[in-house]
């Protein structure tokens, strides 16, 4: 269990990302944890009329970590305020482990590391700099007009660190990557990369360890995704500067961080060729679907204002989209325009092109969120979980949009 005191001039909600999690520690948009000397007649911006969850200024979330070792983070989730409270810090991970990881031989202790990458503006007094509409997050929310798409930040920060150097002995690392960007998409790479390996080998995603490694020569990560990856800096000398570069970025956005090679240390680990059992995944086929549903994610006007609707209804917590049983397994056809994450937490994904979609998907990285852009269609073929012990909530699949 964990206790969350809000003690800021806003309400919070905390959202634990790719947690198996009942309904009440679930941190839905609306479940807010109010500021102190306030309770539900607190302006909830365009969304006065909803049921703004306890007015108490703290609360209780319970997390029974029972699911596979893996990377999970947990990140504001306020109600009409996610982006710009995030933006600001309300963000962190949790990381799940197992005996199955333990056992195995991979980098540990001090060479396990996360790495939450973030792109953020500074204002010229260093404080954070965002477009909001109203900049106090009290009443009204949105961002300006330009913003619309998504706000994108102009330096990179590790960590909570603008353009983090991190000295390493000359051995594996194993780096927990997490893109916790409010916009941005990055293509990592290493420059120099080794010159006889490859620069990244996947050992996990964001569902936990995969059955077997990966290779990768860049990392394509969207925002919520994480990857979990090996790199080995014995292909370096010692005195060695490795940037980690972000393909996708110009200016100060092209530099994700940098490694400093600065000391021999003899390599105590290996990474091996089986690395999980899988075996729950492959549990889930498609010619046990039951039922196919479409979720074709738009902007759509609600009372004047613009914001993200499914299947042209704006957000309504009265209104239930689907209530798959318990158990079931369907097939989840997602679409989105324009361009947007969708983050999905499911036990498989498949990513399609249109031409592709009517053929059977080839089955992807087990518990990767897909990134799904808006000439391609996403299916995912999801299963009821027993964990919440709640059909209605259990899905496994759990919707993140943020402007
Ligand atoms: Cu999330």
């Amino acid at each position: 269990m964990v206790r969350h005191r809000n003690e800021l001039p806003v309400p919070t909600v905390v959202h634990l990302h790719g947690g198996r999690t009942p309904p009440g520690s679930d941190g839905y948009p609306t479940d807010l944890i109010m500021p102190k000397g306030k309770g539900h007649s607190h302006s909830m911006g365009g969304h006065s009329s909803m049921d703004v969850g306890n007015s108490h200024h703290s609360r209780n979330y319970t997390y029974p970590n029972e699911q596979r070792g893996a990377t999970l983070w947990y990140h504001d989730h306020r109600m009409d305020f996610t982006g710009p409270q995030v933006w600001r810090g309300l963000a962190g991970f949790q990381i799940i482990r197992n005996d199955e990881e333990e056992s195995l031989p991979l980098p540990k202790g001090g060479k396990d590391i996360p790495l939450m990458i973030c792109d953020r503006s500074f204002s010229e007094d260093g404080s954070f700099l965002y477009p909001s509409l109203d900049p106090s997050l009290q009443d009204e929310p949105g961002v300006e007009e330009d913003y619309m798409d998504g706000v994108l930040g102009d330096v990179i920060l590790v960590n909570g660190a603008p353009w983090l150097v991190m000295e390493v002995s000359n051995t594996r690392y194993r780096f927990r990557i997490l893109n916790a960007s409010n916009a941005r998409r990055y293509e990592l790479a290493l420059d120099p990369a080794p010159e006889d390996s490859v620069p990244f080998v996947q050992i996990g995603s964001d569902g936990g360890l995969l059955g077997a490694p990966v290779p990768h020569r860049t990392i394509r990560i969207a925002q919520a995704e994480r990857f979990d990856v090996i790199v080995d800096f014995s292909k370096y000398a010692v005195g060695a500067e490795i940037t980690l570069k972000n393909l996708l970025g110009n200016g100060g956005a092209r530099n994700a961080m940098r490694f400093r090679v600065n000391r021999k240390e003899k390599e105590e680990s290996t990474v091996p060729r089986r690395l999980s059992d899988t075996g729950e995944f492959d549990a889930l086929r498609e010619s046990d679907t039951i039922r196919e549903r479409e979720f074709h994610f738009t902007r759509v006007s609600d009372e004047g204002r613009v914001m993200w609707g499914i299947n042209g209804e704006p957000f309504d917590t009265g209104r239930m989209d689907a209530s798959p049983k318990l158990g079931a397994t369907e097939i989840w056809n997602l679409s989105v325009a324009p361009p947007h994450t969708l983050s999905i937490c499911t036990w498989s994904t498949s990513r399609c092109s249109p031409a592709t979609v009517r053929n059977p998907c080839r089955r992807t990285l087990a518990g990767r969120t897909p990134w799904i852009s808006p000439r391609e269609k996403g299916r995912a073929c999801s299963s009821g979980s027993t964990a919440t012990g709640d059909a209605t909530s259990s899905t496994a699949t759990t919707w993140s949009t943020r402007t």
